[in-house]
C-alpha cells in the first residue's frame, strides 16, 4: 500500500481559544505545532489564520507570517484553507493563494454547517480555481456531500478543474453528510479516476474513521480543528492525535508518508518547496 498521508488540520476557523489551552493561535505557536506534528508523522499541515485574539483573519499578512514561521521550523507540505471562516467573502477566502502556498482546499459546494450556511457556488469555485492555477497551487477537493462529488466533475468537464486531484472527505458536519463507514464507502466508489483520498471525520468519528481509511489504502487528517478531544473528557493536543494515527498504522503494516512522499503522491513539485534554514518562504519555483 502506499505511504500514509496524515494531514494536521490543527486549528480550523470554530474552535476558540476558550474551548481548549492546546489552539495553535499565532504564527509562533502553528510553526510550533507543525514542527512536533512532523516530528510525530504527520506530512502536511491544513492551515488557518488567527489574530492575536483568537479571531478569524484572511490576511494574507498573517498567512505569510505563518507560512514563513512554518517553513522556518520544518519541511512539512503547507496547505492554506479557501474555505476560510463563515462570514468571510470569496475574495477574503482567497488571498492568501497570491503567496503560492504548496496546496489549498477547495469545497465543492454550498452546505448546512451547524446553524449557518457554508457558500460556494460555482461562480466561487471557478475564482478560486482560477487564482490557483495562477499561482500554481495544487488543490484539495473538500467534499462535505456526495452532491460536491458531482460538483467537482462538472468543473472538470467544463475546463475549470484538471483531474485527477486529492479529495478529502469530511464527514459528520451537522447539516452534511454523516461520518459512517457506509457513506465513506461510497464516496471512495465514486471517486473519479486516479484521485488519491484522505477522510476528515468530525469530533468522536475522527478515530474509527481514520482506522477504516488506513485499512482501506486511503489517507488521515486529523486535528483540533475537527476533534477536540483525545478522549472522552480529555482534551487532545495536535501532536497527540498525529502520533495515535501513527501508531495504528504501524500495527496495521501501513508506512507513514514523509513531506517528500506526500508531495509525489499529491502531485506538488518537489522542486518548490526546499526547507528553507533561513526561514524564507519560497515563492518562486
Ligand atoms: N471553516 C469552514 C467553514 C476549509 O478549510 O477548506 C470551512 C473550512 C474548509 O474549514
Ligand atoms: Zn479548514
Amino acid at each position: 500500500m502506499e505511504p500514509l498521508i496524515v494531514t494536521v488540520a490543527a486549528v480550523g476557523a470554530e474552535v476558540m481559544p476558550h474551548q481548549t489551552p492546546h489552539l495553535p493561535v499565532t504564527p509562533d505557536q502553528l510553526a510550533a505545532t507543525a514542527a512536533h506534528c512532523r516530528d510525530a508523522g504527520a506530512s502536511i499541515i491544513h492551515v488557518h489564520c488567527r489574530n492575536d485574539d483568537g479571531s478569524n483573519t484572511s490576511d494574507p499578512a498573517r498567512f505569510a507570517a505563518a507560512y514563513d514561521a512554518i517553513r522556518a521550523r520544518t519541511d512539512i507540505v503547507v496547505q492554506f484553507t479557501t474555505g476560510g471562516a463563515i462570514g468571510m467573502t470569496g475574495a477574503e477566502r482567497a488571498a492568501p493563494l497570491a503567496l503560492r502556498p504548496e496546496m489549498a482546499t477547495l469545497t465543492c459546494g454550498t452546505v448546512n454547517f451547524g446553524d449557518d450556511v457554508f457558500e460556494n457556488g460555482f461562480p466561487l469555485m471557478r475564482e478560486i480555481l482560477a487564482e490557483m492555477a495562477a499561482n500554481g497551487v495544487v488543490p484539495e477537493l473538500e467534499i462535505f456531500d456526495a452532491g460536491h462529488l458531482a460538483n467537482a466533475k462538472r468543473l472538470a468537464a467544463e475546463g475549470a478543474l484538471p483531474l485527477p486531484q486529492h479529495v478529502d472527505f469530511v464527514l459528520g458536519v451537522p447539516g452534511a453528510m454523516e461520518a459512517s463507514v457506509r457513506n465513506l464507502s461510497f464516496l471512495v466508489d465514486a471517486l473519479p479516476p486516479g484521485c488519491t483520498w484522505s477522510v476528515a471525520g468530525v469530533g468522536r468519528d475522527q478515530l474509527p474513521l481514520a482506522a477504516v481509511a488506513i485499512a482501506m489504502g486511503g489517507h488521515v487528517r486529523v486535528g483540533l480543528e475537527d476533534n477536540i478531544y483525545y478522549a472522552r473528557g480529555r482534551l487532545a493536543r495536535n501532536d497527540e492525535l498525529v502520533a495515535r494515527v501513527v501508531r495504528i498504522a504501524a500495527e496495521l503494516g501501513r508506512p507513514v508518508a514523509e513531506p517528500d512522499d506526500a508531495r509525489r503522491l499529491l502531485r506538488i513539485p518537489v522542486k518548490s518547496v526546499g526547507f528553507s534554514p533561513t526561514g524564507k518562504r519560497p515563492v518562486a519555483l
